[in-house]
C-alpha cells in the first residue's frame, strides 16, 4: 500500500501550491514514491477521526502502515532520511541540509507567514497601513541574509536537498507580496525549484484537485 497524505478538499489558494501538502507532494515526487491523497474539508479536519492523526486539526498528515505523522517538516525529513534523493550521504553535508530545513521553517517562515496573514486578514484594519511596512521590513531582513548566503549558487549547500525544497516552498509564500522581486537571485532560486520535474508533477497534482472541485 502506498503512503497516504491529506490535503485540502478545497484550497483557498485555488490550487496554486501554497498549502503545505505541496512540500510533502514535492518530496514524494523527488524520491519517486507513489502516494495516495485523502482530501479533507475544513469541517472534517476538526473531527475526532482527523484529530487522532493531527492534534491541531490541520493538513498535511502522512500515514504509512503503522506510522502516522503530522507537521510538513517532520514528514519531509522522514521521507528524506529513508529514501535517496533529498539528503546528501556524507554525514556533515547531511546535517547541514537538515539545518537548512529547520532554517526554512523556523527562521524564514515566521516573518513571511506573518506578512502573508496580515495581507490576507488585516487589510481592513485601521492600523494596517502602519503595520504593513514593519512586517515587510522584518521579512526583508531574512531575505537579505538568505540572498547573501546563496550568492550566485544554484542551491544553498551543494546539490539540491530537502533544505532547498523547504526553503523554496517558504519563499513561494511571498508570491503575492511582490517582495521577491527585490531579490533577483532568490527569485531565480525559486524559479529553479519550480522548474524541477518533481515540483511540476506535485504542483499539477494539487492543481488538479482544485480543477476537479471547480468543474
Ligand atoms: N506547521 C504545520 C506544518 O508545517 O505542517 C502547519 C500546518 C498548517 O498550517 N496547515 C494548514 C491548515 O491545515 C494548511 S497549510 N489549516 C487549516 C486550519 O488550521 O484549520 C497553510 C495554508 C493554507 C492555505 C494557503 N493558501 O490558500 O494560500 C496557504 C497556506
Amino acid at each position: 500500500m502506498p503512503p497516504t497524505i491529506t490535503a485540502f478538499e478545497s484550497s483557498p489558494d485555488r490550487g496554486r501550491g501554497q498549502a503545505r501538502d505541496m512540500r510533502v507532494r514535492w518530496a514524494l515526487e523527488e524520491i519517486g514514491l507513489p502516494y495516495d491523497v485523502r482530501l479533507v474539508s475544513f469541517a472534517a479536519m476538526k473531527q475526532p477521526a482527523h484529530l487522532a492523526l493531527h492534534p491541531f486539526g490541520q493538513i498535511p498528515t502522512y500515514q504509512d502502515g503503522d506510522l502516522a505523522l503530522f507537521e510538513s517538516g517532520a514528514i519531509v525529513l522522514h521521507l528524506a532520511e529513508r529514501h535517496d534523493g533529498l539528503l546528501p550521504r556524507e554525514a556533515n553535508a547531511r546535517a547541514r541540509a537538515i539545518a537548512w530545513m529547520f532554517a526554512a521553517l523556523n527562521t524564514m517562515e515566521p516573518p513571511i507567514v506573518e506578512l502573508g496573514m496580515a495581507m490576507l486578514f488585516e487589510r481592513d484594519k485601521s492600523w494596517y497601513a502602519d503595520r504593513l511596512p514593519i512586517l515587510q521590513d522584518r521579512a526583508r531582513i531574512r531575505l537579505g541574509e538568505l540572498t547573501r548566503r546563496l550568492g550566485k549558487a544554484d542551491w544553498l549547500d551543494g546539490a539540491f536537498s530537502a533544505g532547498d525544497l523547504m526553503t523554496v516552498t517558504v519563499l513561494r509564500r511571498l508570491n503575492t507580496s511582490g517582495l521577491l522581486k527585490e531579490y533577483p537571485d532568490l527569485a531565480a532560486y525559486v524559479a529553479r525549484g519550480e522548474a524541477r520535474p518533481a515540483f511540476k508533477r506535485a504542483f499539477d497534482a494539487q492543481l488538479a484537485v482544485f480543477r476537479a472541485a471547480d468543474s
